[in-house]
């Protein structure tokens, strides 16, 4: 029987998602992109789930798109597989997600991590869009999450020149947030999964989808949907939990009403 190409283990109310086709380097096809994506919304679904890391192996995240696939589709496959689909899926799961990149993220690898809300990399993170070089462009929003994330020049210069960025430099241009010793990644993840599964969850969620949206809107209108959501949270049990347990000196019990 072949091993699975995605691994799921949950851990309490995080979960873990490992990218499981060492041989390739992790090259996303759509059977695995399709098994990330089912995962993440059955996931999504589970009211008791409060985050999940996205890990890949020693080696690498991932180091693209599969090649192979992408030469083998006529441009209307391409356009009508929705293989491209899939990283939009990713960016619309409702719970957070957080990338944990070792080895190389390249490609469609980047993309994935950059569709996820936290991307946190140890030492030999190699992060790049080599996609110029072999006569193609990034498909699957890197042209559009770099640049909000590190800015116009510096995701000029890895798009067009091929650039690449180790892990430090992730950290230093605040591609990722955290940078650790490749032995600490997981545990450093599933840390950070550990403090977000802490907070309130709907005050998780609505903040989310505040940070996401806001990229794309003006800022009074964000600011109003921000005040919106705000107001609208006071109906919750959990910020009245959250308060209470504040004036009571204690660890707030959240249901996630
Ligand atoms: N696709 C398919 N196979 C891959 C990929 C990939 N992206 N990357 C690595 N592999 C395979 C290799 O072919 C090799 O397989 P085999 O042993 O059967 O020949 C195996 O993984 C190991 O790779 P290498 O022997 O090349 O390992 P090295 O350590 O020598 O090199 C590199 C590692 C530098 C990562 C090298 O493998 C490399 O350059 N890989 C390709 C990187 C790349 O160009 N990525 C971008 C791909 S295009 C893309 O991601 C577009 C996304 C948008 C799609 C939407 C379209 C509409």
């Amino acid at each position: 029987m072949t091993e699975a190409t995605v691994l799921l283990e949950r851990h309490g109310a995080m979960a873990v998602l490992r990218l499981n086709r060492p041989e390739k380097l992790n090259a996303l096809n759509a059977a695995m992109l399709s098994a990330l994506v089912g995962h993440l919304r059955a996931l999504d679904a589970d009211p008791t789930l409060r985050a999940t890391v996205i890990l890949g192996g020693p080696r690498a995240f991932a180091a693209g798109a599969d090649i192979g696939t992408l030469a083998a589709a006529s441009p209307v496959e391409l356009l009508s597989s929705g293989f491209s689909d899939h990283w939009d899926a990713v960016a619309a799961i409702r719970h957070p997600l957080i990338a944990a990149v070792s080895g190389y993220a390249l490609g469609g690898g980047l993309e994935l991590a950059l569709a996820c809300d936290i991307l946190i990399c140890d030492e030999t993170a190699v992060f790049g869009l080599p996609e110029t070089s072999i006569g193609t462009i990034p498909g699957a929003g890197g042209t559009q999450r770099l640049t909000r994330s590190l800015g116009k020049s510096l995701a000029m210069e890895i798009t067009l020149a091929g650039r690449r960025l180790t892990g430090a430099e992730a950290l230093a241009t605040g591609l990722a947030s955290t940078l650790c010793p490749k032995a600490e990644l997981e545990g450093t993840a599933l840390a950070l999964a550990g403090r977000i599964a802490t907070q309130g969850p709907l005050a998780v969620g609505m903040a989310k989808q505040l940070l996401l949206q806001g990229q794309d809107m003006p800022l009074a209108a964000g600011i109003q949907l921000e005040r919106s959501l705000a107001c609208l949270l006071a109906a919750s049990e959990d910020r009245a939990e959250g308060m209470r347990a504040f004036a009571e000196k204690r660890r707030p019990v959240f249901t996630g009403r």
